[in-house]
């Protein structure tokens, strides 16, 4: 099932666009085939785990593409998307798809290239997933709001030979860091840039080609890898995380059958379309399966949001808490737009259970919470929870072959309802990040389970509460900043001697950063560290929002920075803080 023909054409007969696409006539196209790449490596299951999961049904060797194709098939005409003012049906969605793809075909790309991609909330995102999972190029997409330094570190560990980005953001207005791309990575050959430009091919001349002769697609090998998911990283550089269609297509059915996806989901994609979240959980991969229709949103601005809603009878979003809080402080004028609003997702991060009784007071509507990880597990509180459960949990695994352990700081299991951390294995969650042997030691058990990093406890009936994390990791407002990371650029200023990077409380974000800095120049001011840090091209939501001058950091009995020492700190007023 590796293997189908693209769409355009075998369009549906007495179609409006068929007559349109015969009159125009289709462009002749043909396939190149060129010497084969090696697969992408990755860190497979054992064979065992893998022959129990596809006995199971969960693997059905069958790639990702599918996600589309059965409805663009079946109800082509369905819309998949709206975007702006215009609305993007099934089969235009498949088609436009074919059209790229064919298109990077004749541009020599190759199963198991890899791409780097960055565009914001546009339907071009997925035509662009869609067209390259169809010729087995592999893609890491990168958020909209990262810059150079994320972009180069991506980069730097796919070698990609084709890259897609938007002119809207400032990295790809001008052809500079486009150029610079190029000449730091030789493979990288191709630039498409969405929107106008005048340095690179346009994206959408990319789609514009119709074709003539059906031509057979080759995504990857089902059990291959068919993306990079990003990982949120507690380490000096982003890792990747290796997603294969087996894996990935099974996360997306099971969370539509739980949170119950139908033709009848109008879902509302406001938070990044790269995360996990609102790309399969379900997010616009589940509502596609389940020939729903998304409505995209640039992002979760709650009056624009609202506007959407009523609109187009939205009846489910994704946020995330912070995004939860402004909806919630937004909505007393606005209360009858949200009324088709029948389910509301939160994850990504810690979720006030004030908030979550808010949320069923005021929007009167099912909440779920969603507690997931791009490396795979992904717990749902289920929609016939209990109201306590649903509002003081964040879920239970949703398949019944995620193991999970939950255990002391000596990997010993702790006692029933104990805090612990979560360890856990299964049918899509990964075995290694991408090329990171070394991490992978410590990331993964011996025995396969991933080490999320969280601490948790389990409720008598099974659902998980997330009480902490034992990760570097600071979580602000579910956008993830690995302390490490920052704390390296830091150091890389000449003025400063030690840097510590720990999380602050804060009410809307529940998290934010403050950097501590030893610094042999009383006069650094924040601004100038600010400055240094995005001269370096970092994303602006790693900025610290904090610095604190210290003339030393609290040390560990070995050695180490005491960030729990430093996190007191932060706590009464503090006398040294200079921002
Ligand atoms: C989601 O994925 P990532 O990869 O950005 O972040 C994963 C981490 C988790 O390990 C945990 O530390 C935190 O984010 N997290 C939560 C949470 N959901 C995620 N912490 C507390 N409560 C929650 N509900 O964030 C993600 C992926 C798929 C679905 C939903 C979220």
């Amino acid at each position: 099932m590796d293997k189908y023909s693209s769409s355009e054409a075998t369009i549906p007969k007495n179609s409006k666009e068929s007559a349109a696409l015969e009159k125009a006539g289709y462009a002749e196209v043909s396939s190149v085939v060129g010497s084969e790449n090696k697969p992408i490596e990755f860190t497979p299951w054992p064979e065992v785990f893998a022959e129990r999961y596809r006995e199971k049904g969960y693997w059905i060797d069958c790639p990702l593409t599918q996600v589309l194709k059965e409805n663009s098939v079946s109800q082509p005409y369905a819309t998949a998307i709206v975007c702006g003012n215009r609305h993007v049906s099934y089969w235009e969605l498949d088609a436009l798809s074919d059209r790229l793809a064919n298109s990077l075909l004749r541009r020599q790309l190759k199963k198991y290239d890899t791409a780097l991609v960055q565009l914001p909330n546009v339907v071009e995102f997925y035509i662009v997933f869609f067209a390259l999972l169809k010729i087995g190029v592999v893609p890491v997409n990168a958020i909209f709001n990262h810059q150079r330094l994320e972009l180069n570190a991506y980069a730097a560990q796919i070698k990609p030979k084709l890259l897609i980005a938007s002119s809207q953001h400032n990295l790809f207005q001008s052809g500079e860091f486009a150029e610079a791309l190029k000449n730091q990575h030789e493979q990288l050959k191709h630039v498409l840039i969405l929107g106008s430009n005048d340095y690179a091919e346009n994206l959408s001349d990319c789609m514009a080609l119709k074709q003539k002769k059906s031509i057979d697609f080759q995504p990857t090998e089902p059990d291959q890898v068919a993306f990079f998911q990003l990982s949120g990283g507690s380490t000096g550089t982003p890792k990747l995380i290796p997603r294969t269609h087996n894996d990935y297509f099974y996360s997306i059915r099971r969370s539509v059958d739980i949170c119950r996806f139908t033709d009848k989901t109008r879902y509302l994609c406001a938070l990044p379309a790269a995360h996990n979240f609102s790309l399969s959980s379900p997010g616009v991969l589940g509502v596609f399966y389940a020939g729903g229709t998304v409505v995209l949103a640039p992002d979760p601005e709650a009056i624009n949001c609202f506007n959407l809603i009523e609109n187009h009878q939205v009846n489910v979003v994704a946020l995330v808490p912070p995004a939860v809080s402004l909806w919630l402080k937004a909505l007393p004028n606005h209360v009858r737009k949200i009324r088709s609003l029948k389910l509301m997702q939160v994850g990504g991060a810690n979720f006030a259970q004030a908030v979550a009784f808010d949320v069923l007071k005021h929007f009167g509507c099912q909440l779920q919470q969603v507690f997931g990880m791009a490396e795979g597990l992904v717990n749902y509180t289920r929609l016939n929870d209990p109201e306590g459960s649903i509002v003081a949990s964040q879920g239970r695994p949703m398949c019944p072959d995620d193991e999970i352990k939950i255990v002391d700081e000596n990997f010993e299991p702790v006692d029933c309802g104990e805090t612990g951390m979560l360890l856990t294995r299964g049918p899509y969650t990964i075995r290694g990040y991408y090329q990171s042997a070394e991490h992978n030691k410590t990331a993964f058990t011996r025995t396969g389970f991933y080490c999320t990093g969280d601490l948790v406890q389990q409720m008598s009936d099974g659902n998980l509460q997330v009480v902490g994390r034992v990760k570097d990791q600071i979580n602000r407002g579910g956008e993830k900043i690995a302390t490490e990371e920052i704390e390296n650029l830091l150091l890389q200023h000449e003025e400063i001697v030690h840097a510590a990077l720990v999380a602050i409380p804060d009410e809307v974000m529940g998290e934010k950063s403050c950097a501590f800095v030893v610094t042999n120049n009383q006069n650094l001011r924040p601004i100038k560290i600010r400055q240094f840090l995005r001269a370096q091209g970092v994303a602006e939501y790693k900025l610290p929002d904090k610095f604190q001058l210290a003339t030393h950091l609290p040390l560990t009995p070995i050695g180490k920075i005491d960030k729990k020492k430093l996190r007191e700190f932060t706590q009464p007023q503090p006398t040294t803080q200079f921002a």
